[in-house]
């Protein structure tokens, strides 16, 4: 395995919900950097990417909310990402809300990489400015990374697209808002639905997308919403659905990826410490991630 570089991004402006700008603090107190050390992983923690305090910012476009500060954010996420991704090393991000994806895959794609998405997440992401129902970021990042809404997002540190449609994968999607399905729709990107997992088994699912985000790519970023997991195992998240990806479900799935040695980057994003009991998703997020870069039983 590379080596891992991880980069706290504390932020909750794409989302209107407070809470998830406390989600690096969260995983990394559930023990991440020790417990890849204790794997023999090559692990250091670059701290956080710098945040402004929300209670001095407002917000100017209802159907853009806080995006300067979004872009403020993200631009700087951006910049690590590239230097750690240049350097051949792993970023692993945590969030924060999902907007901050935009950064990441905006920092893959300025390092030179022609990569694939695997977006693990109860939602679409497919949302524009045009479409939103709440005007919040976090809906926007999946759409915004593949060319789609306001030039200030797709364009950010770099040309837009970023990754293109025949190697995006949405995996775990449950709740998609009525225009949003219909962009999903003319993308062009894969979707498994919870139903498709159902039918065809995680198993499947992940050999699927893993070949589709991987073929013909230098390798795959994993975009990982913990509300892709059921609320069963993953309460402390600022959108939770029911219905979604069980434990095992989970651990497969990144099992899967790291069998497969094509991983590039990673975000970890929307742990809500507010939400949650005791840390347990804190701490789910850690044994994911552990799985995902080679954790096993013996
Ligand atoms: B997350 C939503 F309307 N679609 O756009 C929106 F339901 O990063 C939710 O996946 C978005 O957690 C959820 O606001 C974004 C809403
Ligand atoms: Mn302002
Ligand atoms: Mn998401
Ligand atoms: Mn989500």
């Amino acid at each position: 395995m590379k080596p891992i570089r991880i980069i706290g991004v504390p932020s909750d402006y794409g989302q209107g919900r407070r809470g998830v700008d406390m989600g690096p603090s969260a995983i990394r107190y559930a023990g991440l950097r020790e417990k890849l050390r204790d794997m023999g992983l090559d692990v250091t923690d670059l701290g956080d990417v710098p945040v402004p305090t929300p209670e001095t910012r407002h917000i100017d476009n209802e159907k853009l909310k806080y995006l300067d500060e979004v872009i403020a954010v993200c631009t700087a996420l951006c910049e690590r990402v590239r230097d750690v991704v240049a350097a051949g090393q792993i970023p692993l991000v945590l969030g924060g809300d999902h907007s901050v994806a935009i950064g990441s895959l905006a920092g893959v794609a300025a390092a030179g990489k022609r990569f694939g998405v695997i977006w693990f997440d109860a939602h679409g992401d497919m949302n524009t400015d045009e479409t939103t129902p709440s005007g919040n970021i976090h809906g926007m990042p999946l759409a915004a990374s593949l060319g789609l809404g306001h030039p200030s997002l797709t364009e950010l540190g770099g040309p837009a697209p970023k990754v293109k449609a025949q190697h995006v994968v949405l995996v775990g999607a449950r709740s998609v808002d009525a225009d949003e399905a219909r962009l999903i729709r003319q993308s062009g990107i894969t979707v498994f639905t919870m139903a498709e997992i159902d039918r065809l088994g995680m198993g499947t699912v992940m050999e699927q997308a893993i070949r589709i985000a991987g073929d013909g790519t230098d390798g795959i970023h994993l975009s990982l919403d913990l509300d892709a997991l059921d609320p069963m195992f993953a309460p402390g998240v600022g959108t939770p659905v029911n219905g979604g990806v069980t434990y095992r479900e989970g651990h497969l799935a990144m099992e899967l990826l790291a069998d497969s040695g094509r991983l590039l980057s990673v975000d970890v994003v929307e742990v809500n410490p507010i939400l949650d009991h005791r840390n347990q998703t804190g701490r789910m997020a850690v044994e994911l991630v552990e799985s995902l870069l080679g954790k096993r039983v013996m």
